[in-house]
């Protein structure tokens, strides 16, 4: 598809995330269909990741006066623009050739930030170079040799990475039935360091395999003292974890099932964030992520009470179907739809978000 300009996109109907999804499905060949777009096992969670922004309703209210909006938040003590994180995902490049450049171009150009993926197709150093502009954050799968893990901090450091994420729900690769049936293989910069040589042409399961299982709260503890960069723990579902992860230095965590990907019948973020929220309240910076799909979800999280809100799978359509200008227009689309739901919902100001714009859902009422 040559629709690298948004009005060609338009043309073609490209209106929603959902129209992007079905749209890369078409051009993506199965491999990669089969590893972005899968989830463990049954897939339950990635489809209750979904559902469960829909057993949210809003209540709006009126008559406010909303003609000048202001998407801004404060996340880790800093103003950014609005609430949205392109979320890190490996092996952009088997979306379009240009790969996690194309996404770093669409986050800045967009004011989001971008989670460089410790196994991007290309190097970190080249990532950054190309997108000066953009706020990035590592996100780091930690080794069991921890010195190429120290030098994958210390370069993000060095390149002006902005923070660590530390993806806490990956000791070992969830059962992935459909990325195993399509087979998927993958190159990545980082793999070099940690690659078992054995395998020629490793798939994401070879490469993940090399994460370190023993992983520990001391981990986060030590990352936060020994280096400059806040340190968030990404992929808790649970008050206690995310108490320990404040007491472990964290701060901030991202409340995740990790797209569904990981432990099938894991509860959804959304389901997962009053708890957590109720336990830490304002000690570390709550953030959400899992089936964002429309400008209400992220509305829907801000008032629950997250601080910003991570985008996954849309971004990698985008991605598929137009290189960096794709994803760019995932994410204006997204924007947009979001500046609309702040308008509609009579809460002009992101930062001004509570618990009374939203209510479980009345449809739902009935339904066992
Ligand atoms: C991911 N995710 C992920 N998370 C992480 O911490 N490190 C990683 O390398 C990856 N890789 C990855 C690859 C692909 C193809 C996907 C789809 C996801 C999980 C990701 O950061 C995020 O938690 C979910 O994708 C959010 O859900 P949605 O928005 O995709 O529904
Ligand atoms: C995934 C890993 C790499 O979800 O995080 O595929």
């Amino acid at each position: 598809m040559s629709d690298d300009d948004p009005a060609a996109a338009t043309a073609l109907s490209l209106l929603t995330l959902g129209d992007y999804e079905r749209a890369a499905a078409t051009v993506l060949d199965p491999a990669a269909l089969g590893y972005f777009a899968g989830g463990a096992a049954d897939e339950l969670s990635l489809h209750d990741n979904v559902l469960a922004w829909r057993r949210l309703a809003i209540r709006p209210r009126v008559l406010v006066g909303v003609g000048r909006r202001d998407p801004e938040v404060t996340v880790l003590g800093r103003a950014r623009p609005h609430p949205l994180i392109v979320a890190p995902m490996a092996y952009q490049g088997l979306a379009h050739a240009e790969a996690e450049i194309g996404t770093a171009r669409a986050s800045a150009a967009t004011g989001s930030i971008m989670c460089v993926p410790t196994f991007a197709t290309v190097a970190h150093a080249a990532i950054a170079a190309d997108a000066p502009a953009g706020t990035r954050w590592l996100q780091l799968y930690v080794f069991p040799d921890r010195g190429i893990t120290r030098e994958l901090i210390a370069e993000a450091v060095e390149l002006g990475f902005e923070a660590l994420v530390v993806t806490a729900d990956l000791p070992v690769v969830g059962v992935r039935d459909r990325e195993t049936r399509t087979e998927a293989t993958v190159q990545s910069s980082t793999a070099e360091l940690v690659r078992d040589e054995s395998a020629a042409a490793p798939t994401p399961a070879d490469l993940a395999g090399n994460v370190d299982p023993d992983l520990r709260w001391s981990d986060i503890e030590a990352f936060a003292t020994e280096f400059p960069l806040p340190v968030i723990v990404k992929g808790v579902l649970t008050p206690e974890d995310a108490l320990l992860a404040a007491e472990h230095g964290a701060r901030g965590i991202v409340v995740s099932n990790h797209g569904g990907r990981q432990l099938d019948t894991a509860l959804s973020a959304v389901d997962a964030l009053d708890g957590v929220l109720d336990s830490v309240g304002d000690r570390l910076d709550v953030l959400v992520d899992g089936g964002v799909r429309r400008g209400t979800d992220v509305l829907k999280a801000l008032a629950l009470g997250a601080r910003a809100v991570l985008v996954g799978r849309p971004v990698l359509w985008g991605l598929a179907v137009g290189g960096a200008a794709g994803a760019q227009r995932v994410l204006e689309i997204l924007l947009d739809e979001f500046d609309r739901a702040l308008a509609l919902t009579g809460c002009p100001r992101a930062a001004d978000l509570n618990r009374s714009f939203v209510t479980a859902a009345p449809w739902l009422a009935g339904r066992s």
